[in-house]
């Protein structure tokens, strides 16, 4: 079943130049990439992103960590891959969630550490399930960003003033 799936380059992959290391990883899926961008995350994005692990003791230092507070990187990438079985694919390619765990040659394997305050950096995130993919995408992106339909959409009335080139 095709399905889509968030990728994050964490700021600690892309302070360690990982980037295009990881897309030719993450190419090996041969997935679809339906959308791509960087975001300099917010207190709240961070916040609802990780909202299933609020009452860890880490909580508070992964919030810093996704919003590069840790390494001086104020943005991550976000990526959308779509395909077959595209959750299991990438998360095989990730490797566990401790990157002392993951096989060595998983991404996390390769480049992951464990903080002295006990963050895993792990470079990268990937989605755990169908429904955390559907909730993780909709919070990243919204649907004008996606080359695909995905999900539902509805048509809202906006007026705000936005940014155009002068
Ligand atoms: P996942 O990223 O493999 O899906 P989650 O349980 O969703 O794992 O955890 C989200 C992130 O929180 C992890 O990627 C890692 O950065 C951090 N994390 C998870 N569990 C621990 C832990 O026990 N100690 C420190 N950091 C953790
Ligand atoms: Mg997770």
């Amino acid at each position: 079943m095709n399905q889509p799936v968030l990728i994050l380059i964490k700021p600690d992959g892309l302070k360690k130049s990982l980037t295009g290391n990881i897309l030719t990883r993450l190419s090996e899926t041969k997935l679809e990439i339906v959308a791509a961008k960087m975001v300099r995350v917010s207190q709240d994005l961070a916040h609802n992103h990780y909202i299933h692990l609020k009452d860890k003791p880490f909580f508070g230092e992964l919030i810093k960590y996704l919003r590069g507070e840790l390494h001086d990187r104020r943005k991550v990438m976000a990526l959308i891959y779509y395909g077959e079985d595209a959750i299991n694919k990438c998360r095989q390619l990730a490797g566990a969630t401790n990157p002392e765990e993951a096989e060595s040659t998983s991404i996390r394997g390769s480049y992951g550490r464990i903080t002295t305050a006990g963050v895993y950096e792990n470079v990268i995130h990937v989605s755990s399930n169908p429904d955390e993919a559907e909730r993780e995408i909709k919070l990243w992106f919204g649907p004008d960003e996606i080359i695909v339909d995905l999900f539902p959409t509805k048509n809202i009335e906006k007026t705000k003033k936005i940014a155009a080139w002068a």
